[in-house]
């Protein structure tokens, strides 16, 4: 069979992107794509995989060009993508990626690198100075963070006098501009003064909302697709129809793709969508993908189809998350969150519960903690997202509710195990998860300690279906 192809580079490159994973390719560049068509431009990108080669090895043989295919009705719809200009892996040749990122026909760099790739710290807001790979890229010119990329390249075109890139943070992160606007400064700082004057000057870190659902592309979702495209695609991405993105409207010289064209939102002040999708979409994508891996669910999809976990959410959106929020420009939340059950409901969209569960120490805090937090602080308290966190340490505790081992993902995994080995008692275990300061704040440990030592104790004996019920039961009654 023919691999997917096209004879040469369609478009020019404006963006470089970081961390060219399936949702940057399920939703950025669809966007881009769609603006250049309708706008045109020189908007084609260039992608970089800050750690494995896998991406670029598979779409190399297809010129860059792969499918999207939207997970919908009875078929795949597939498209083809191609505007990816090239991809390049950072630890192969870092130099090429500065190369790239310095040259003043690049406008916009663009990350999803997680949020771990952030390198930044919880107890003190910035930049983390102990992290191993900003130690890395303080002693030696070529980078291998983002971070460190980021800085390296805007001071050679400084030196250069060109103008920066504008810097585009698409994770999911509160205020992610400002958080890889502080990340970048601090590490400039420490690299040269006049450089993090300059771009404090010059640059522009615009805050993004982002939002499509994208399941990791699986060996049938490749034989899929092929079937459907009669020809070969190692690389395609499976993504849900809905796709939103809202862009704070700051960009160097106001250049951009025009994104508005193809649905973007420009706007001036992201936060409240911010907070909206975090709290309620990644808030309640967590709690489902603790509590319903314990429960053994597999998808998202498998545990909103049960009736206690389905009004478990509402629960946690009508009773403990809207509460907290006000709602962006137009948008109804009650609205909101109906959509969101039928996005979670789509069973052609197999979001693994195991893959959301990834990362916790990362997520838990802007996603949980921030709304427990608020509710705290308002004397209301929050029993089903007290639930999520008590059934997160029971899950990195890491085994489950048959006795079966669970693969821990999460940067500190290793520091997990070792406490679960050095701690006995249950009580012991949760005091010490609460002493974890890269997740919990002094104060928000001092809160959680009494209802999370409860709740994870009675999560031991009854297990996390029970737990979701009674939940439910106890706002009902
Ligand atoms: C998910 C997100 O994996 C996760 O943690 O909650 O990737 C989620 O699917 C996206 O943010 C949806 O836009």
């Amino acid at each position: 069979m023919k691999y997917i192809s096209r004879q040469s580079p369609k478009y020019r490159a404006g963006i470089v992107h970081l961390g060219l994973g399936a949702f940057s390719r399920a939703h950025i560049a669809l966007y881009t794509e769609d603006a250049v068509r309708n706008s045109g431009g020189d908007w084609g990108v260039i992608g970089v995989s800050l750690r494995s080669p896998n991406v670029r090895d598979a779409l190399v043989n297809q010129q860059f060009v792969y499918t999207a295919a939207q997970l919908d009705s009875e078929q795949f719809e597939c498209r083809q993508v191609e505007v990816i200009s090239d991809v390049l892996v950072a630890p192969e040749n870092p130099t090429a990626v500065l190369r790239q990122m310095a040259n003043p026909d690049i406008k916009i760099v663009s990350l999803t690198v997680t949020e771990k790739g952030y390198c930044f710290s919880r107890l003190t807001g910035g930049l983390d100075l102990q992290h191993p790979d900003i130690q890395h890229d303080l002693a030696n010119p070529l980078p291998v963070s983002a971070p460190g990329f980021l800085v390296r390249a805007l001071e050679a075109r400084m030196r250069a006098g060109h103008l920066p890139f504008t810097v585009l943070s698409c994770d999911n992160l509160p205020e992610n501009g400002n958080t890889i606007k502080r990340v970048v400064l601090a590490l400039a700082e420490q690299v040269d003064k006049d450089l993090m004057l300059w771009i404090k000057e010059n640059g522009c870190f615009p805050s993004t909302m982002v939002d499509r659902i994208t399941p990791a592309t699986t060996q049938n979702d490749r034989q899929l697709v092929e079937s459907l495209i009669k020809m070969k695609d190692v690389a395609p991405v499976v993504h849900e129809p809905f796709t939103q993105w809202v862009i704070e409207n700051s960009f160097v010289a106001n250049e951009h793709p025009d994104w508005a064209s193809a649905g973007a939102q420009m706007v001036n002040d992201v936060h409240p969508f911010e907070l909206m999708k975090l709290r309620m979409l990644n808030g309640t994508h967590s709690a489902l993908a603790y509590l319903g891996f314990l429960a053994g669910f597999e998808t998202i999809a498998d545990t909103v189809a049960d009736d206690d976990f389905k009004a478990f959410t509402k629960v946690l959106w009508t009773e403990e998350i809207i509460p907290t929020l006000t709602a962006p420009p137009g948008i109804s939340l009650a609205e909101y969150a109906a959509d969101l059950m039928l996005r979670y409901e789509n069973p052609k969209v197999r979001h693994l519960t195991a893959q959301i569960a990834m990362d916790g120490s990362q997520k838990l805090p802007q996603r949980i903690l921030g709304t427990i937090d608020y509710r705290f602080s308002h004397n209301a308290d929050s029993p089903g997202l007290i639930l999520t966190v008590a059934a997160w340490m029971r899950y990195v505790h890491g085994i489950d509710e048959t006795g079966n081992a669970i693969d821990v993902r999460d940067p500190l995994a290793d520091k997990f195990a070792v406490m679960a080995k050095s701690t006995v008692e249950p009580e012991d275990w949760v005091a010490s998860m609460l002493n974890v300061r890269e997740v919990f704040s002094e104060r928000i440990a001092e809160v959680l300690f009494e209802p999370v030592m409860t709740t994870y104790l009675k999560l031991l004996q009854q297990g996390a279906h029970k737990m979701v019920r009674e939940v439910v039961q106890a706002y009902r009654s």
